[in-house]
């Protein structure tokens, strides 16, 4: 989030201007520089290290440490930043090679001045949190996230009465690999009442089962408590309501992947300042309060996955929805239709309302243009996915004015007649998803025009007419999919052009006349299937000629002429 990248460039800058101050400043001299070097050479002395990032650490101007910095002009070091760059992630294969373990020593309370402590991301394994972090009673900032620690999280945190932020969750809660899996628990959370300072906490995919519905309470008692992240922590039952609503602050709450089983926290409803909401699969049921549409911050929502959340759709979008940016409710039981109003929502990037029981059509014009600066209607929406519902209706033209998208996916609907012309001048389209329809006519040729498109599936509908030639200018193409329409004329020359294409299905048509040479360029082609054409002719070597990387090929019914020429 924002906030995290703010946080992180305020730290850097306290970390800059601390760390040159107090070089600059040769005052660290005496008792003070000596405890706090022997400090952090104990500290060092637990640690194994093999990638040596620690290597700077010797000599005397230990303010020049990699990883710390120290408070203008005394020497006494407020910050120690050890967390891997480079976290366990299919990115950074190199991630291991970077960790921290071993023993963390309890010398580190004696550096009386530190603020700032991050090991994240490093694998202390099964090792449970040092109970002496409690008594780290200047330490605002605390990052433990990722970091291997296991077993229940000690109460004396309380004790840190400065904290402002905590971070304890874990990132990779889908890594298969057990070991790097999260064990850390709470057994009782009162402790955390008393770190009243707190601004920013997060124990995503720690488990909380055993602090029951408890947790309500003690976030309401952090006054000044901005984000709570409670994703994955084993939540469940129903979602109590505050005695009193105290949350004034709160501007972000992720409590996503728990078992709640509860109707929406209405709650919420009276937190203006939220600018963030995910309670995604979270087993939540009920109605989706309309309210939620009138917070006047509100610019992330993700109520998705939750599968018996139910509404009126139509009702729901006539709110206001002032700054809503993510708008993600896919698979609910959301019904009603489209309306025309979503004109208004001029900072909306995404919306998926996918898999609910919407109907009706697309509204022929939209409303609204007028509250937007920019004259085009919804200016910022990249993505729209409205797949798996009962729409129905033409596909209106308007879907071809959504400048800036980059997704749409409209697939297994009931839309009928043809593609609009227009969707060819969506620029900065990269999935085309329309399978699944009622759609006829021709693909039109203006499809040729879609320069960044990557995927195109237009199968399970009734398009004639042939394969528009223009159909080779889409040189990002990976992957097309037309089966499964009435798509007739040859296979166009042009479509050796596609450099890309790793899938090409062409199955289930009345293609006729005999596969292009050119099919032999497809050099990154991995599935083909012509089947269930009227394909005929001959193979010759051209045809296969840097079908290198080719593993399926699927040609049932072409009529194949065994004598060349
Ligand atoms: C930091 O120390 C320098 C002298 O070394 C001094 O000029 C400066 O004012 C100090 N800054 C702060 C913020 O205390
Ligand atoms: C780890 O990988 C990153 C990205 O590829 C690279 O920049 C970095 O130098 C590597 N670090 C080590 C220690 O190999
Ligand atoms: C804690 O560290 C992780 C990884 O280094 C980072 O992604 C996260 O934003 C940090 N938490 C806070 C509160 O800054
Ligand atoms: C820290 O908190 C615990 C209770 O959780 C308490 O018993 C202990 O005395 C406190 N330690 C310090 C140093 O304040
Ligand atoms: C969380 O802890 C409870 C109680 O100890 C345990 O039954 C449950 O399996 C744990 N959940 C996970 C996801 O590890
Ligand atoms: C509201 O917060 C204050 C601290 O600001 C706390 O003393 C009080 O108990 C809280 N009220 C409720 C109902 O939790
Ligand atoms: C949904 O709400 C709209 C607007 O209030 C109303 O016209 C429509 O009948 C409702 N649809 C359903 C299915 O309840
Ligand atoms: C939305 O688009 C308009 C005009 O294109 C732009 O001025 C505005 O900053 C965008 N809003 C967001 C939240 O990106
Ligand atoms: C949409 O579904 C509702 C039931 O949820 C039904 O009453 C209504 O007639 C349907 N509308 C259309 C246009 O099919
Ligand atoms: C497409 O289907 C509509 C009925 O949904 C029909 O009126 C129209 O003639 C069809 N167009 C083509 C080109 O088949
Ligand atoms: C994944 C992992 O834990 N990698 C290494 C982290 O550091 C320890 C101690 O040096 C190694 O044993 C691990 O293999």
């Amino acid at each position: 989030m924002e906030r995290i990248s703010i946080l992180g460039f305020i730290l850097a800058i306290l970390y800059s201007i601390t760390t040159e101050l107090a070089c600059n400043g040769h005052t660290h001299i005496g008792n003070n520089v000596q405890s706090e070097q022997k400090a952090l050479i104990d500290f060092k002395s637990g640690l194994k290290d093999p990638s040596n990032r620690l290597s700077s650490w010797k000599g005397s101007n230990y303010c020049y440490w990699q990883g710390i910095s120290c408070e203008n002009g005394t020497g006494f070091v407020i910050s120690i930043d050890l967390h891997n760059p480079y976290p366990r992630d299919n990115v950074y294969e190199n991630w291991s090679s970077m960790n921290l373990s071993g023993e963390i020593s309890p010398s580190l309370i004696n550096l009386k001045s530190l603020k700032y402590l991050d090991l994240s991301f490093n694998s202390f394994k099964a090792m449970p949190i040092p109970q002496f972090f409690g008594s780290m009673k200047n330490l605002i900032y605390l990052n433990l996230s990722s970091a291997g620690f296991s077993g229940a999280i000690p109460s004396n945190l309380g004790n840190l009465s400065n904290l402002q932020y905590l971070d304890l969750s874990f990132k990779h809660p889908y890594d298969i690999d057990f070991e790097y899996s999260n064990h850390l628990f709470v057994e009782n959370i009162e402790w955390m009442t008393d770190l009243v300072s707190l601004k920013y906490l997060s124990m995503s995919f720690v488990n909380l089962s055993l602090v029951g519905s408890q947790w309500v309470e003690v976030a309401n008692k952090l006054p000044s408590l901005t984000e709570l992240h409670l994703g994955g922590c084993s939540l469940f039952g129903s979602i109590p309501s505050p005695s009193f609503v105290n949350f004034t602050s709160l501007a972000v709450i992720a409590i996503n992947d728990n078992e709640f089983n509860s109707k929406f926290p209405e709650w919420l409803l009276n937190v203006n300042n939220l600018v963030s909401i995910d309670i995604s699969s979270s087993q939540l049921h009920g109605r989706i309060p309309l309210g939620l549409g009138e917070l006047p911050n509100l610019q992330y929502l993700d109520l998705s996955l939750n599968f018996k959340l139910w509404g009126n759709i139509s009702q729901l979008l006539r709110k206001s929805w002032k700054k809503i940016e993510v708008l993600n409710l896919f698979y609910n039981e959301l019904h009603g239709s489209i309306p025309s109003s979503i004109g208004n929502f001029c900072n909306l990037k995404y919306l998926d309302l996918g898999e609910n029981y919407l109907n009706g059509s697309l509204p022929e014009i939209i409303k609204g243009l007028e509250t937007c600066s920019s004259k085009s209607p919804l200016p910022n929406l990249t993505e729209l996915s409205l797949y798996d519902n009962q729409l129905m209706g033409k596909l209106p033209n308007w879907l071809g004015e959504l400048k800036n998208l980059r997704t749409l996916d409209l697939s297994d609907n009931k839309f009928e007649g043809p593609i609009p012309a227009s969707l060819g001048t969506l620029q900065h389209l990269e999935t085309l998803y329309l399978p699944w329809n009622e759609l006829n006519g021709s693909l039109p040729d203006s499809i040729g025009q879609l320069s960044q498109l990557q995927d195109l599936d237009v199968s399970y509908n009734h398009l004639s007419g042939s394969l528009p030639d223009s159909i080779g200018q889409l040189y990002q193409l990976q992957y097309l999919d037309v089966s499964s329409n009435h798509l007739s004329g040859s296979l166009p020359d042009s479509i050796g052009q596609l450099s890309q294409l790793q899938d090409l299905d062409v199955s289930y048509n009345h293609l006729s006349g005999s596969l292009p040479d050119s099919i032999g360029q497809l050099s990154q082609l991995q599935g083909l299937d012509v089947s269930y054409n009227h394909l005929s002719g001959s193979l010759s070597q051209q045809h296969f000629l840097k079908l290198s990387k080719l593993e399926s090929l699927y040609m049932d019914s072409f009529h194949l002429n065994v004598s060349p020429n």
